[in-house]
């Protein structure tokens, strides 16, 4: 009867009156779409403002992180990171977040794209076998890491449990041809990395940020090989990248792309033209960038190590017609001789050592071969195909010790044959003494299954005078 009464008289005021308690029970409501990792929610198409339920759950469960090596991970919705949520600006987000009855540890979610308290973190708090209801407003559009807050908060982030949600600005974010989701994380194991087997959680190394694992989406070879994300010359992508640490910054780096465009730490501001952007842990960016050439495009943490001893490598595959004019592909292998002298010398103030019979010749050979040749020639003179002719088993070698000297004091260019391959590249002058000469040519004829024999420092200077 009054609501009545008010209406029919002073439906203005009314309207006001009614507003901060009820508007969000007046807006449409939506269910959202959460996807997993690589995979992005499709835009909002939205002009308006809604009530978006996310209905997501905590499951701790056993996952490969790489080839024979498991991890007990904690996650949202059963991936690492947890599923991509997708929202408007100004929508209200009636959030359902549910503790998997088998699930050891309670768990809750702190979002950065929350305006009040903890994130969420306290209205969140959930155990096994229960669901928590809360509800927030986004006012700030950009791309949030959400993470669990749980004490011992470290080693739930540690254990995989961080995600990210997209607040798009009202007027939506420019359209692109490809999206893809992609979070790092570093982990702490008690075996080392590739240790074999279920490896446990190691708090003393993430105390010490000392990382055994630094991947993209959850363990090694996520995006490689068939899992590489997909697009087509032509395509712009755009990836949503975070950081849900616990401990590291990512110095995210596309070899062979530059981003065309970065969103800053997932905020507003656009830097444009950028080879590497930073990735705070706890963290994001958005990067876009034209898929110019075919290919594959590697993804690292530029801190280069973690890429190629510890993991944070993915690949984006390009398809398409080869772009010559942007990208040649090698061309020409040619030989390099630099201006002035037809070959070059490496100059080695070696010390000269004489020896007394053939087993210290071999000896004191070896060191000589080890300090002047093992580079080109390798450790066990097996040389390196196209590029090193061998020593191990030589035909050119054992055929004439003279011209084997002439190698040595003089290089060699030119096209040579090997034990049947043919090699045409350029060895240097070596700058050795007639004795050092003497010997490593000596060690090389007594090692390898080489044919025996000895080369004297006499030999070597007269060849030297003689040319
Ligand atoms: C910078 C790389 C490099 C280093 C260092 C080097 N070589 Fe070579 N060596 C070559 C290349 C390249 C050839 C083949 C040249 C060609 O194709 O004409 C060659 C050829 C030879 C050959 C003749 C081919 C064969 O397989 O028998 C001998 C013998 C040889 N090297 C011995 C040595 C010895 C001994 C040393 C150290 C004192 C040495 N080289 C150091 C690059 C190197
Ligand atoms: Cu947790």
């Amino acid at each position: 009867m009054n609501k009545f009464i008010c209406w029919a008289k002073l439906p203005l005021l009314c309207l006001v009156l009614a507003l901060p308690a009820s508007w969000a029970q007046t807006l449409p409501v939506e269910q959202a779409v959460l996807t997993s990792p690589p995979l992005v929610p499709p835009p909002v198409t939205r002009d308006h403002p809604a009530r978006v339920i996310v209905k997501m759950e905590a499951v701790e469960q056993v996952m490969e992180m790489t080839d024979g090596v498991e991890y007990m991970y904690w996650t949202f919705g059963g991936s690492v990171p947890g599923q991509f949520i997708r929202v408007r600006e100004n929508d209200v987000v009636e959030f359902h977040f549910s503790n998997h009855p088998s699930s050891r540890m309670p768990h809750n979610i702190d979002l950065h794209a929350v305006t009040g308290p903890g994130g969420g973190a306290t209205s969140s708090f959930t155990a096994p076998g229960h669901t928590s209801i809360f509800q927030f407003q986004v006012l700030n559009p950009g791309l949030y890491i959400y993470h669990c807050a749980t004490a011992p908060v470290g080693m739930h982030i540690a254990n995989g449990m961080y995600g990210l949600i997209l607040v798009e600005p009202e007027e939506g974010l420019p359209e692109v041809d490809r999206e893809y989701y992609v979070v790092q994380g570093d982990f702490y194991t008690q075996g080392e990395f590739g240790e074999l087997g279920l490896q446990p959680f190691d708090m003393e190394k993430a105390i010490n940020e000392d990382a055994d694992y630094v991947v993209f989406n959850g363990s090694v070879g996520s995006m490689v090989g068939d899992n590489a994300l997909a697009a087509n010359v032509g395509e712009t992508v755009r990836l949503y990248v975070g950081n849900g640490g616990p401990n590291l910054v990512s110095s995210f780096h596309v070899i062979g792309e530059i981003f065309d465009k970065v969103y800053i730490e997932g905020g507003t501001s656009i830097n444009e033209n950028v080879q590497t952007t930073l990735v705070p842990a706890g963290g994001s960016a958005i990067v876009e960038f034209k898929m110019d050439v075919p290919g594959t495009f590697i993804m690292v943490d530029h801190s280069i190590f973690r890429a190629f001893n510890k993991g944070a490598l993915g690949m984006i595959k390009a398809d398409g017609p080869e772009q010559p004019v942007i990208y040649s592909g090698k061309q020409a292998d040619t030989v390099y001789l630099p201006e002035g002298s037809a070959i070059q010398e490496i100059i080695v103030e070696a010390e000269s050592v004489v020896a007394n019979n053939l087993e210290e010749q071999v000896q004191f050979g070896q060191r000589v071969y080890e300090v002047n040749c093992a580079a080109c020639h390798q450790a066990d003179g097996q040389g390196l195909r196209g590029a090193f002719p061998p020593l191990a088993g030589s035909d050119y070698l054992n055929a004439d010790h003279d011209r084997a000297i002439k190698v040595i004091l003089k290089g060699l260019s030119g096209p040579i044959t090997v034990n049947g391959q043919e090699y045409n590249g350029v060895m240097p002058a070596m700058r050795l003494s007639d004795n050092d000469i003497a010997n490593v040519l000596t060690y090389l004829l007594n090692s390898w299954s080489n044919d025996g024999g000895a080369v004297s420092p006499e030999q070597v200077a007269a060849l030297r005078e003689g040319h």
